[in-house]
Protein backbone atom coordinates (compact mmCIF):
# COMPACT_ATOMS: atom_id res chain seq x y z
CA UNK A 1 0.00 0.00 0.00
CA UNK A 2 1.16 3.59 -0.94
CA UNK A 3 0.09 6.80 0.86
CA UNK A 4 -0.03 8.97 -2.49
CA UNK A 5 -0.75 12.61 -1.78
CA UNK A 6 -1.10 15.28 -4.46
CA UNK A 7 0.05 18.96 -5.03
CA UNK A 8 -2.06 21.64 -5.32
CA UNK A 9 -3.98 20.71 -9.16
CA UNK A 10 -6.24 23.86 -10.24
CA UNK A 11 -8.15 23.01 -12.56
CA UNK A 12 -5.04 21.16 -14.45
CA UNK A 13 -6.99 17.44 -14.86
CA UNK A 14 -4.85 16.52 -18.16
CA UNK A 15 -1.58 16.76 -15.89
CA UNK A 16 -3.51 15.00 -12.74
CA UNK A 17 -4.57 12.11 -15.13
CA UNK A 18 -1.08 11.93 -16.41
CA UNK A 19 0.58 12.25 -12.72
CA UNK A 20 -1.85 9.03 -12.17
CA UNK A 21 -0.60 6.96 -14.97
CA UNK A 22 3.28 7.90 -14.67
CA UNK A 23 2.88 6.97 -10.84
CA UNK A 24 1.07 3.74 -12.14
CA UNK A 25 -2.16 4.07 -9.60
CA UNK A 26 -3.49 0.36 -8.30
CA UNK A 27 -6.58 -0.04 -6.03
CA UNK A 28 -3.93 -0.85 -3.75
CA UNK A 29 -2.90 2.78 -2.94
CA UNK A 30 -5.14 5.41 -0.87
CA UNK A 31 -4.64 9.17 -2.47
CA UNK A 32 -4.57 12.31 -1.17
CA UNK A 33 -4.98 15.90 -1.69
CA UNK A 34 -3.35 19.12 -0.31
CA UNK A 35 -6.98 20.80 -1.93
CA UNK A 36 -7.14 24.05 -4.07
CA UNK A 37 -8.02 21.79 -6.95
CA UNK A 38 -10.35 24.66 -8.64
CA UNK A 39 -9.55 27.83 -10.20
CA UNK A 40 -6.95 29.50 -12.21
CA UNK A 41 -6.83 26.21 -14.47
CA UNK A 42 -9.15 25.11 -17.32
CA UNK A 43 -11.17 22.04 -15.93
CA UNK A 44 -12.22 22.97 -12.15
CA UNK A 45 -15.61 21.36 -12.56
CA UNK A 46 -14.43 18.28 -13.92
CA UNK A 47 -11.85 17.93 -11.58
CA UNK A 48 -14.53 18.43 -9.03
CA UNK A 49 -16.91 15.57 -10.27
CA UNK A 50 -13.69 13.32 -10.74
CA UNK A 51 -13.09 13.57 -7.15
CA UNK A 52 -16.35 13.31 -5.88
CA UNK A 53 -16.47 9.91 -7.56
CA UNK A 54 -13.50 8.59 -6.25
CA UNK A 55 -11.85 7.55 -3.10
CA UNK A 56 -9.09 10.26 -3.33
CA UNK A 57 -9.93 11.87 0.16
CA UNK A 58 -9.38 15.72 0.22
CA UNK A 59 -8.76 18.82 2.69
CA UNK A 60 -10.29 21.83 2.08
CA UNK A 61 -8.17 24.34 0.43
CA UNK A 62 -8.91 28.63 0.20
CA UNK A 63 -10.41 28.42 -3.22
CA UNK A 64 -12.56 25.55 -2.39
CA UNK A 65 -13.46 27.74 0.98
CA UNK A 66 -14.02 30.98 -1.29
CA UNK A 67 -16.84 28.92 -3.18
CA UNK A 68 -18.59 27.63 -0.06
CA UNK A 69 -18.34 31.53 1.72
CA UNK A 70 -19.45 32.54 -1.54
CA UNK A 71 -22.34 31.06 -1.29
CA UNK A 72 -23.35 31.14 2.35
CA UNK A 73 -23.54 35.28 1.18
CA UNK A 74 -25.48 34.51 -2.12
CA UNK A 75 -27.77 32.30 0.69
CA UNK A 76 -28.35 35.51 2.52
CA UNK A 77 -31.60 36.93 1.94
CA UNK A 78 -31.99 40.66 0.77
CA UNK A 79 -28.42 41.13 1.10
CA UNK A 80 -25.63 42.26 -1.21
CA UNK A 81 -22.90 39.95 -1.41
CA UNK A 82 -20.04 41.00 -0.02
CA UNK A 83 -17.33 38.78 -1.82
CA UNK A 84 -16.33 39.26 -5.59
CA UNK A 85 -15.52 36.87 -7.98
CA UNK A 86 -13.26 36.86 -10.80
CA UNK A 87 -14.90 36.16 -14.16
CA UNK A 88 -13.30 32.16 -14.09
CA UNK A 89 -14.85 32.34 -10.62
CA UNK A 90 -18.30 33.43 -11.53
CA UNK A 91 -17.75 30.74 -14.19
CA UNK A 92 -16.86 27.96 -12.04
CA UNK A 93 -19.86 29.13 -9.25
CA UNK A 94 -22.96 29.14 -12.11
CA UNK A 95 -21.67 25.30 -12.38
CA UNK A 96 -21.87 23.99 -8.94
CA UNK A 97 -25.07 21.99 -8.27
CA UNK A 98 -26.05 21.76 -4.45
CA UNK A 99 -24.46 18.50 -4.35
CA UNK A 100 -21.37 19.86 -5.45
CA UNK A 101 -21.37 22.85 -2.76
CA UNK A 102 -22.70 19.94 -0.28
CA UNK A 103 -19.46 17.78 -1.11
CA UNK A 104 -17.23 21.09 -0.55
CA UNK A 105 -18.82 21.93 2.70
CA UNK A 106 -17.85 18.25 3.96
CA UNK A 107 -14.03 18.86 2.95
CA UNK A 108 -12.15 18.49 6.31
CA UNK A 109 -9.44 21.31 7.23
CA UNK A 110 -6.56 18.50 8.02
CA UNK A 111 -6.06 14.68 7.53
CA UNK A 112 -4.04 12.28 9.71
CA UNK A 113 -3.15 9.09 8.28
CA UNK A 114 -0.96 7.37 10.75
CA UNK A 115 2.30 9.66 11.35
CA UNK A 116 1.09 12.20 8.19
CA UNK A 117 -0.86 15.23 8.44
CA UNK A 118 -2.49 17.04 5.31
CA UNK A 119 -3.31 20.56 5.40
CA UNK A 120 -3.79 23.01 2.45
CA UNK A 121 -1.05 25.55 4.30
CA UNK A 122 0.46 25.12 7.39
CA UNK A 123 0.07 24.83 10.95
CA UNK A 124 1.40 28.17 13.29
CA UNK A 125 2.84 27.78 16.91
CA UNK A 126 -0.75 28.21 18.38
CA UNK A 127 -2.51 26.01 16.19
CA UNK A 128 -4.79 23.42 17.65
CA UNK A 129 -6.01 21.32 14.92
CA UNK A 130 -8.78 19.40 16.87
CA UNK A 131 -10.46 22.57 18.07
CA UNK A 132 -10.27 24.70 15.22
CA UNK A 133 -12.68 27.64 15.05
CA UNK A 134 -12.95 30.03 11.75
CA UNK A 135 -10.56 32.05 12.49
CA UNK A 136 -8.26 29.54 12.73
CA UNK A 137 -8.80 27.23 9.87
CA UNK A 138 -8.61 30.24 8.27
CA UNK A 139 -4.95 29.98 8.61
CA UNK A 140 -4.26 26.73 8.28
CA UNK A 141 -5.74 26.81 4.53
CA UNK A 142 -3.29 30.31 4.28
CA UNK A 143 -0.30 30.56 6.20
CA UNK A 144 3.00 30.78 4.73
CA UNK A 145 4.97 33.21 6.91
CA UNK A 146 5.14 33.90 10.78
CA UNK A 147 6.88 36.49 12.73
CA UNK A 148 8.95 35.96 16.09
CA UNK A 149 6.02 35.46 18.09
CA UNK A 150 4.38 33.04 15.68
CA UNK A 151 1.61 35.29 14.26
CA UNK A 152 0.24 34.78 11.26
CA UNK A 153 2.00 37.34 8.47
CA UNK A 154 -0.66 38.29 5.34
CA UNK A 155 1.01 37.23 1.65
CA UNK A 156 1.15 41.20 1.24
CA UNK A 157 3.06 41.95 4.37
CA UNK A 158 5.31 38.71 4.09
CA UNK A 159 9.19 39.64 3.88
CA UNK A 160 11.51 36.42 3.99
CA UNK A 161 14.14 38.46 5.35
CA UNK A 162 12.02 39.16 8.73
CA UNK A 163 9.85 36.21 8.63
CA UNK A 164 9.76 32.90 9.32
CA UNK A 165 8.49 30.25 7.18
CA UNK A 166 5.88 28.11 9.31
CA UNK A 167 7.95 24.76 8.81
CA UNK A 168 11.22 26.76 10.49
CA UNK A 169 8.79 27.20 13.66
CA UNK A 170 6.69 23.71 13.30
CA UNK A 171 7.64 21.33 16.35
CA UNK A 172 6.37 18.41 14.98
CA UNK A 173 3.57 17.48 16.84
CA UNK A 174 1.01 16.71 14.25
CA UNK A 175 3.84 14.51 12.90
CA UNK A 176 4.88 15.10 9.59
CA UNK A 177 3.09 17.36 7.94
CA UNK A 178 2.59 17.31 4.06
CA UNK A 179 0.95 20.75 2.77
CA UNK A 180 0.74 23.22 -0.96
CA UNK A 181 -0.54 26.57 -0.77
CA UNK A 182 2.73 28.14 -1.76
CA UNK A 183 3.95 27.07 -4.91
CA UNK A 184 7.40 26.10 -5.20
CA UNK A 185 10.48 25.58 -8.04
CA UNK A 186 11.15 22.56 -6.55
CA UNK A 187 9.29 20.16 -3.52
CA UNK A 188 10.42 22.01 -0.12
CA UNK A 189 11.53 19.34 2.52
CA UNK A 190 11.96 20.53 5.93
CA UNK A 191 12.10 18.45 9.25
CA UNK A 192 8.78 17.79 9.94
CA UNK A 193 7.33 18.49 6.76
CA UNK A 194 6.85 18.42 2.82
CA UNK A 195 5.45 21.51 0.72
CA UNK A 196 4.36 20.07 -2.57
CA UNK A 197 2.71 22.65 -4.76
CA UNK A 198 4.91 23.09 -8.10
CA UNK A 199 2.84 25.13 -9.31
CA UNK A 200 1.37 23.23 -12.06
CA UNK A 201 -0.93 25.89 -13.36
CA UNK A 202 2.01 28.01 -13.74
CA UNK A 203 3.53 26.26 -16.45
CA UNK A 204 6.00 24.61 -13.48
CA UNK A 205 4.99 20.83 -12.16
CA UNK A 206 2.28 19.10 -11.00
CA UNK A 207 3.84 16.70 -8.12
CA UNK A 208 2.45 14.07 -5.88
CA UNK A 209 4.50 12.30 -3.26
CA UNK A 210 3.65 8.85 -2.62
CA UNK A 211 5.04 7.06 0.98
CA UNK A 212 5.14 2.98 1.11
CA UNK A 213 3.18 1.82 4.13
CA UNK A 214 2.38 5.79 5.15
CA UNK A 215 6.00 5.47 6.21
CA UNK A 216 7.53 9.10 6.46
CA UNK A 217 10.94 7.77 5.89
CA UNK A 218 10.16 6.13 2.97
CA UNK A 219 8.85 8.64 0.50
CA UNK A 220 9.27 9.35 -2.93
CA UNK A 221 8.02 12.90 -5.10
CA UNK A 222 6.57 12.07 -8.99
CA UNK A 223 6.03 14.79 -10.92
CA UNK A 224 4.95 15.66 -14.57
CA UNK A 225 5.64 18.81 -16.76
CA UNK A 226 2.75 21.22 -16.96
CA UNK A 227 1.05 23.74 -19.52
CA UNK A 228 1.16 27.24 -18.42
CA UNK A 229 -2.70 27.73 -17.94
CA UNK A 230 -2.57 31.70 -16.09
CA UNK A 231 -0.63 34.83 -17.01
CA UNK A 232 -0.12 35.57 -13.74
CA UNK A 233 3.37 36.19 -13.21
CA UNK A 234 4.72 35.39 -9.63
CA UNK A 235 8.08 34.85 -7.94
CA UNK A 236 9.11 31.72 -7.16
CA UNK A 237 10.56 30.74 -3.54
CA UNK A 238 13.42 28.82 -3.63
CA UNK A 239 13.58 26.25 -0.48
CA UNK A 240 16.36 26.64 1.69
CA UNK A 241 19.44 25.15 0.35
MN1 LIG B 1 -4.08 27.75 -1.82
Amino acid sequence: MRVVVYGDIHGCMDEFLALRRRIGITKEDREYSVGDILNKGPKSIELLRYFQKSSIQMVRGNHEDKFIRYAWHEEQKGKKNPMKLTPMEQGIYKELTSLDLAYLRSLPFYLTIGMLTIVHAGVLPSTRLESLDKKEAAKVMRVRYVDGMGGFVSLDESDPARHFWWSELYDGRYGYIIYGHQPFLNPRVDRWSFGIDTGAVYGNRLSAILFEDGDPWRYEIVSVSSTRYTKIERPWILPNL
